[in-house]
């Protein structure tokens, strides 16, 4: 069997998607997710110009050299805009090995670790009373595990609120989200959970992402002040290029810690790991180099007791979505599962065999990564220019969104 050509699709249904289709000599086709939110058209290109010309005769088959050679092959190593476009083809070669061998990809990764994959859902709130009744309004939906995020008083827009944005596209230059405040922040937080855990109790676990707006010292401060509240995890409580600094955190506090959405590589988190200074990676599929990559930074962690809780915003499409559930469902440390959900016409675009249920999330039995390309329905969505927001701090300096 061998590769005969691949093709990007660039859809905006409500939000942009790079979508990968590898075809082959015997008709059987396989889908791979490049989506990099706000930086789309780069790894198009990437794919497009780059990649697809050095597929074209390759054995579908052989996924782990194929993989190699995209990654050492380039020369240059790692970054956003490589590692997506690497994901996107790995994804679509175990969804094309799965088809030809007719099973589902999780069954080619050892098959199922669990009944189905625990996901998590959002809370996001104006005032902590519209919180907690979205927590509630989850768990009667199913959900076991919740984010919660809620607007801090004097903080009109803010990441993952109704006034700010979760995962956002704007069009033209980057909204800004002014007047970021630590301290106002951190006052609100231990107030916010101690309340929602009053109206839940502890029957539902509970999740916090801090989006990267702390430095060490302050996260620990918080984790210490969550630590009653038992949180499943703190997320991005510090941006984590300097690896290190999370020792300053640990040291602080027992409140279960997760980063890394952004993280491209084991190469991101190894001394993360390694000092056993997270609870969680959330490095993702599509991000982190597809399955293959994914795997290895799963097995990696597992004997430093790291589990993963890969990122699954509405970015992510539903085709990171399968291939993240394959994953989930057959990797021991594949702790949670982020779920946000897509649009109605996101859905349609990519029909799909996983689904929700009782607080699981399940790849389902089609062979392959069971999701495909509406391509003609992709087609009436044109790419629409977008960006992340901006997040500026109350003196008017640039902080991390
Ligand atoms: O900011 O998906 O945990 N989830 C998140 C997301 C990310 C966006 C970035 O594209 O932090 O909302
Ligand atoms: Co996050």
């Amino acid at each position: 069997m061998r590769i005969t050509g691949a093709r990007v699709v660039v859809t905006s249904p409500g939000r942009n998607f790079v979508t990968l289709k590898v075809e082959t000599d015997e008709g059987v086709y396989g889908v791979g997710d490049g989506t990099l939110n706000g930086r789309e058209l780069a790894v198009a290109s990437y794919l497009a110009d780059h990649v697809v010309p050095m597929l074209e005769g390759r054995d579908p088959a052989d996924i782990e050299d194929t993989w190699q050679l995209l990654y050492k092959g380039a020369y240059w190593r790692r970054g956003p805009v490589t590692m997506a476009a690497i994901a996107a083809v790995d994804m679509a070669l175990w969804d094309i090995k799965g088809k030809v061998l007719g099973t589902p990809v999780y069954n080619l990764l050892g098959g199922r670790s669990r009944k189905g994959v625990l996901c998590y859902g959002h809370a996001s709130g104006r005032t902590i009373e519209d919180t907690v009744e979205q927590v509630l309004r989850l768990r009667e939906e199913g959900y076991r595990a919740i984010r919660a995020q809620c607007v801090v008083p004097g903080i009109d827009n803010m990441y993952g609120t109704p006034r700010g944005d979760v995962s956002g596209q704007r069009p033209d230059l980057p909204f800004v989200e002014d007047g970021w405040s630590t301290e106002k922040y951190l006052r609100f937080a231990p107030e916010l959970f101690a309340r929602v855990r009053e109206a839940v109790g502890f029957d539902v676990h509970l999740l916090h992402d801090a989006h990267h707006r702390l430095t060490p010292a302050e996260a620990g401060w918080l984790g210490k002040r969550l630590e009653d509240h038992q949180l499943f995890w703190l997320e991005d409580a510090v941006p984590a290029e300097l690896q290190e600094s999370f020792r300053v955190i640990r040291q602080h506090t027992t409140t279960p810690l997760a980063v890394g959405e952004v993280f491209n590589s084991l190469y991101d988190c190894h001394q993360l790991i390694r000092e056993q200074l997270i609870d969680y990676v959330r490095a993702s599929v599509v991000h982190a180099g597809g399955i293959t990559h994914l795997r290895k930074i799963a097995h990696f962690a597992e004997p430093y007791h790291v589990r993963t809780g890969c990122h699954g915003a509405a970015d992510l499409s539903p085709v990171s979505m399968a291939a993240a559930l394959h994953y989930g469902l057959a990797t021991h440390n594949a702790a949670i599962q982020e779920y946000g959900h897509h649009s109605e016409e996101t859905l349609e675009v990519f029909p799909h065999a996983w689904s929700f249920a009782d607080g699981y999330l399940h790849p389902g039995e089609a062979p392959g990564l069971g999701v495909d390309i509406d391509e003609s329905l992709a087609a009436k969505y044109e790419y629409q220019r977008g960006y992340l927001p901006v997040s500026r701090r109350e003196d008017g300096t640039v902080g991390s969104w």
